[in-house]
């Protein structure tokens, strides 16, 4: 089913110059043993081979062209679903270096251990040579990404997650700077899988899986794990955060950064469609997963969205929660790990309230809706090119990126945060962002559910010292005279029956416009222990059905039992981190206990 022995016609000879581009492509090909190498350029006649080649191998499936024209269906190894964290490596020369809360392995024994595990991986096979850029092009930011790999499924796949093709080398010119990923399928078994990151080399190297966040090596390994070692070096911040500009009627954009976990809602904030109240008011996405920022000459925090689409999770995305996402995949989408419809449509949990009568589950199934298993994996996905975006902010492809004038942290929590609160200054921020918390989710294999302790939402994804990176943090303050004020969200609270307190999605407009007040120093805030909240009068919650000042006091409600709960809970976290936890954070610590 993998096999992938068949080269598209005339792309056998190497289209760069770059003579570090070529010898390493030599290298990998004497390691790796391919019986192709395939040059990709980003044309739309090679994707159309492309696609048809991964139809014709059983890679994907065409869907209903009618439906849905130029999307296609690829089903994963029931293994290989999610992010593999635990199979996930920083190879730092010292293990202080990857710091604790990382996997580390030195760098030579993991460089051995991979070598012999790829000596021969693609024999049989074609290696891709995928040139990515990482960015805009022309962006002080925008980085060069080159990734080596065996599988149709991450070509096209990259195709759609990076402005990728010739404009990769010609950014790169003669240099030598771009990340060498290497990317080979194997066997897919999770015992041979390992996602490396080798920092101080720019290199990757991820095996036995073909899952996005695993493999498409542009994303979670360059953009965010890698990317954030650079950015500590270099003076910036790589965040795993969405980017959005908030349009009032009156004209004036407000652009906004949220860091939350992975499948915790990035996508859906990013793409909000506000409620009738706030008619006028337009939200258009940056980004969705991914901020790349940096002090401007005016001492703003400029965003960057490195990536070029959206690898959203599809349950629970329909036309009422998210409808810029609904209609972002109705065409050119690969959808992976959905449930399909007899008529080649797809469907997940949540896309529909009554589900089709005859499915094909997932793992390739019949399925009913008696059926004991879900129709889709929870962790399904599409991956669409942002353009497809009918709330596309044309600043996407500004080289400059945006002003930032708020950053949110925000997680998944049944109690104790409240729906939302402001920061008082920039350090206390990165101790609100420092200490936040989610619960896990089906984004990466483990139990889901579980409260854990995630720093800036970069828990899986800072590919350095953690406490260094929280240093790296307070540090950039000073390149800032307008720094951006720092928020914390919570739209899962729920009540003591269990149901959401929040009716979440649209309504979240209603959160975003204070937040936008708040920083154009326009709505008025009570000074609570945690931070500043909204006062009942500066918060707007007209026209909302079932919902009123009561129930906007349980969700922002502060219970100082919990608060004393949570503050003793952060101990966990600066325990691991103590040998190099920034003393401002512990002093913020003190400072929360006291006034609570
Ligand atoms: C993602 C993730 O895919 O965070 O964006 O897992
Ligand atoms: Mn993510």
């Amino acid at each position: 089913m993998f096999a992938t022995d068949v080269i598209v016609k005339n792309k056998i000879k190497p289209n760069t110059k770059s003579s570090a581009v070529l010898n390493w492509v030599k290298e990998m090909t004497k390691l790796c043993q391919p019986v192709h190498v395939q040059w990709c350029d980003g044309s739309e006649a090679e994707k159309t081979a492309l696609t048809k080649e991964a139809v014709k191998q059983g890679i994907f499936i065409a869907l209903n062209q009618k439906k849905l024209p130029g999307c296609y269906y690829h089903r994963s190894h029931p293994d290989d679903v999610a992010r593999s964290e635990d199979r996930t490596f920083i190879c730092t020369p010292t293990e202080e270096e990857a710091g604790p809360t990382n996997n580390w392995a030195a760098p030579t024994e993991m460089y051995s251990k991979l070598k012999s595990l790829c000596k021969g991986g693609m024999r049989g096979r074609t290696m891709y040579v995928v040139p990515y850029l990482m960015g805009p092009l022309g962006s002080p930011l925008t980085k060069v990404g080159i990734e080596l790999t065996d599988s149709i499924y991450v070509v096209l796949s990259m195709r759609i997650m990076t402005r990728m093709g010739q404009i990769a080398y010609k950014h790169l010119g003669d240099g030598e700077n771009f990340n060498r990923g290497l990317h080979c399928m194997l066997d897919l078994k999770p015992e041979g899988r390992y996602i490396a990151h080798f920092p101080q080399d720019n290199a990757v190297i991820s095996t036995s899986s073909n899952y996005g966040g695993n493999v498409l090596l542009g994303k979670k390994c360059l953009a965010l794990r890698i990317g954030s070692y650079l950015a500590a070096k270099e003076g910036w911040l790589a965040e795993h955060m969405l980017i959005l500009s908030a349009e009032s009627p009156s004209g004036e954009k407000t652009f906004v950064t949220a860091a939350f976990p992975s499948a915790c809602g990035k996508t859906n904030f990013a793409m909000l469609v506000p409620p009738p109240h706030f008619s006028g008011w337009k939200i258009r996405t940056v980004g969705d997963d991914i901020a790349w920022m940096k002090p401007g000459p005016d001492g703003r925090l400029y965003a960057i969205n490195p990536e070029a689409g959206y690898f959203g999770v599809a349950p629970g995305t329909n036309l009422e929660t998210n409808p810029n996402a609904m209609a972002t995949i109705s065409h050119d989408t690969i959808y992976t790990n959905v449930a399909l419809t007899p008529d080649l449509d797809v469907w997940w949990e949540g896309k529909t309230k009554i589900p089709p009568p005859k499915l094909i589950d997932w793992k390739g199934n019949p399925w009913t809706p008696d059926s004991k298993e879900h129709a889709a994996h929870a962790n399904s996905r599409f991956a669409a090119p942002m353009r497809n975006n009918p709330a596309f902010a044309p600043e996407a492809d500004d080289p400059n990126g945006v002003p930032i004038s708020a950053i949110i942290f925000g997680g998944r929590r049944a109690t104790t945060m409240p729906l939302v609160y402001q920061a008082f200054n920039w350090i206390h921020g990165i101790y609100v962002g420092a200490t936040m918390s989610s619960e896990t989710t089906a984004a990466a294999t483990g139990v889901v559910g579980q409260v854990r302790r995630d720093p800036m939402a970069m828990l899986p994804f800072c590919g350095y010292n953690m406490g260094l990176y929280l240093r790296h943090w307070l540090r950039m303050r000073k390149g800032l005279s307008v720094p951006p004020r720092i928020f914390h969200v919570n739209w899962f609270r729920r009540d003591e029956n269990g149901k959401f307190l929040w009716p979440g999605f649209g309504e979240n407009m209603r959160v975003l416009k204070w937040i936008i007040d708040r920083t154009h120093g326009r709505a008025n805030a009570w000074e609570a222990p945690l931070g500043w909240v909204p006062e009942p009068r500066d918060f707007d919650l007209s026209g909302m059905e079932n919902f009123d000042l009561e129930k906007m006091a349980k969700v922002q409600a502060i219970n100082f039992e919990e608060w004393r709960r949570e503050a003793l809970s952060h101990d966990e976290l600066f325990f691991k981190l103590y040998s190099d936890l920034p003393k401002e954070l512990m002093l913020q610590r003190e400072l929360l206990v006291a006034r609570l």
